[in-house]
């Protein structure tokens, strides 16, 4: 839900940087020969030539779009080159990309507060580097202003008396008379232009980007002018801009609430909210909605640039869609265990990079049942404490699972072991890792998380003592990066797709309900106790259940599941995970 903050827009200079076309650029850096050439990537299947995800700036000039096939890119552009996305274990490897992500953003933390808010998109708070420049050496001061900056576009600037776009930029650049907002900005256009350019230098990768008083203008700037360009907002042209700009592109308008704003008050463009009070806002859509509504439609955002370089919280998914759906347990275990491989390696490299362990894991599905009236029931997310090692996460995922599916598919005896067809069939798979915090100077001991009695009992947070509902995966209830893809994937790719995931902002929908069991029913508390044993001991508890005697459901979401695999296996297998994924410098 979108959140009104006081405005504190006046003097900051806020940017938002988005990398051109980037999985594309990607490949074009590792292939040096396709460079210049109509390049696409695309996530291969049988179908049609695969999906594309990234589309390259020369293949769309030929009409390339990312809605289409490899077929149909070829059909339009008979040259293009599609590359594949990097496969392990299966399904996509992102890893590439996200590495090349953080190379551009440990270059853009130079300058201020950096957001990385996508595996491609940053915001930067620049008001202190612009506030220094001004200090030092103000635009109206200098000579020479680089070629770059006065490529820039200045929304509301138009060229006049003959003059070419350039020499206009530089004259707003470099103006004396401005107040000291427009100051500030033509630093941040400057500052912004040099961090492109290093970009550049260090990375070989373009990107585009906005500069603006606040993250929202500058984030519906940076989309403006694409590639390798940029687009600022000066205080003056807020309302122009928002006047004619339709209410769905406007950042958390794109789902229900635009809609509704459409459906029930008419309001076509973000300008159009202007007509109504913020009373009437608030009486329509509550107090924090109609505030944030009011202040949008001036422009006013106060959300603050968050220093985060580091994503949130780790997930891997991947979709089955048609035919391809799984229908087995075994099927599901497979699948499960090939994401809990690669989760658990990039907790992994997380642990030993960034000193940093994650304390929650969630399973979350999408699944139908063939003969079922009630289709619309959703696949419930589960969580629990995250324990490290492969084989932990592989088991307690698959017990997520199994109590996932007990509770979707509501009727019990159902068979939901073995390989053999239950009715039910899995559309989609992910498994994350989120709660993510530094670990605590003094406890760098790497057994101290692979030992799970002892993870909890030192910290001081309060965490779910066994798995619970978690926040569902929104499909349509967010623009975040990561939703928004692996609904597009799922909708559209009848073949087999990966489930792109990415955990910045993201990672906030998978938060869990921060309600242990016991605040979310008062009927639970006898089993508080029995459910902290399960993960602390084992799951020898979670076996005594009878699997066969009916549970209501509250129970089966409450109780772990009895697993098939042999507990001393998995034991055994826990403790090789101990010796063999470990950052050596924490087996100490
Ligand atoms: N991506 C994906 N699936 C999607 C959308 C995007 O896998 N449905 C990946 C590929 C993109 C990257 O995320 O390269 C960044 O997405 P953007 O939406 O920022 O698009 P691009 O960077 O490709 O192009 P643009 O230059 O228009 O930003």
């Amino acid at each position: 839900m979108p959140v009104a903050r006081p405005d504190s827009s006046g003097a900051r200079i806020i940017a938002h940087v988005d990398l051109d076309c980037f999985y594309v650029q990607v490949e074009q850096r590792k292939q040096p020969k396709l460079r210049g050439l109509p390049t696409a990537v695309v996530q291969y299947n049988e179908w049609k030539g695969g999906g594309l995800i990234a589309v390259g700036y020369e293949a769309r000039d030929y009409g390339v779009k990312r809605s289409m096939r490899g077929d149909e890119a070829k059909e339009v552009c008979p040259q293009i080159e599609l590359v594949q996305v990097p496969v392990a274990r299966g399904k996509a490897d992102l890893s590439s990309y996200r590495n090349a992500g953080s190379e551009v953003v440990s270059i853009l933390a130079r300058k201020g507060r950096c957001e990385r808010a996508s595996i491609d998109e940053v915001y930067l708070d620049l008001t202190d580097a612009a506030e220094a420049m001004l200090a030092e050496t103000p635009p109206e001061s200098l000579d020479e202003v680089d070629e770059e900056a006065l490529k820039s576009h200045i929304l509301g600037l138009e060229s006049k008396d003959g003059n070419d776009s350039k020499a206009t930029v530089k004259e707003w650049l470099c103006r004396c008379d401005a107040d000291h907002r427009d100051k500030l900005l033509a630093c941040g256009v400057l500052i912004v232009t040099e961090l492109r350019m290093q970009v550049l230098k260090e990375t070989e990768f373009t990107c585009s980007a906005g500069i603006a008083h606040n993250k929202m203008l500058a984030k519906l700037a940076s989309g403006m002018n694409k590639p390798a360009q940029q687009t600022t907002v000066p205080f003056s042209s807020v309302k122009g801009l928002l006047d004619s700009l339709p209410i769905k592109k406007m950042k958390q308008l794109g789902g229900k609430l635009g809609t509704s704003l459409q459906n029930e008050l008419g309001v076509t463009t973000v300008g159009d909210l202007l007509k109504f009070s913020e009373d009437k806002l608030q009486e329509s859509y509550g107090f924090n909605t109609g505030t944030w509504l009011w202040n949008i439609a001036r422009g006013i955002s106060g959300e603050e640039v968050q220093a985060r370089l580091l994503p949130k919280s780790h997930g891997s998914g991947k979709s089955f869609p048609g035919p391809r759906a799984l229908k087995t347990v075994a099927s599901v275990q497979h699948w499960l265990n090939q994401l809990c491989e690669e989760l658990s390696e990039r907790l992994c490299s997380d642990l030993e990079q960034n000193k940093r362990i994650a304390h929650t894991l969630t399973l979350h599905a999408s699944a139908f049942k063939s003969s079922d009236s009630d289709s619309r029931k959703k696949f419930p997310s589960k969580s629990c404490p995250l324990r490290y090692g492969t084989a932990k996460i592989q088991e307690d995922t698959f017990n997520l699972f199994q109590a996932g599916l007990r509770e979707f598919l509501g009727s019990f005896g159902v068979k939901t072991q073995g390989s053999q067809y239950s009715g039910w069939r899995i559309t989609a798979l992910s498994v994350s890792a989120s709660k993510i915090v530094p670990v605590l100077s003094g406890t760098c001991s790497i057994m101290k998380y692979f030992n799970g009695p002892d993870k909890f009992g030192s910290t001081s947070e309060q965490l779910p003592d066994n798995f619970i509902d978690a926040a569902p995966l929104s499909p349509s209830g967010s623009e975040s990066y990561s939703t928004l893809n692996s609904t597009e994937l799922q909708n559209e790719l009848p073949g087999e797709q990966v489930w792109i995931e990415h955990s910045m902002a993201d990672l906030g929908q998978l938060e869990m309900k921060a309600n242990t069991w016991n605040g979310l029913d008062p009927s639970c508390s006898i089993s508080k106790q029995t459910s902290g044993q399960w993960f602390h001991s084992g799951t020898e508890s979670s076996s005594s259940l009878d699997q066969n005697k009916p549970q209501n459901r509250d129970d089966s979401r409450m109780r772990s599941v009895p697993i098939k695999s042999n507990q001393q296996e998995h034991k055994k297998s826990a403790l090789k995970d101990k010796v063999h994924s470990c950052p050596s410098f924490y087996l100490q």
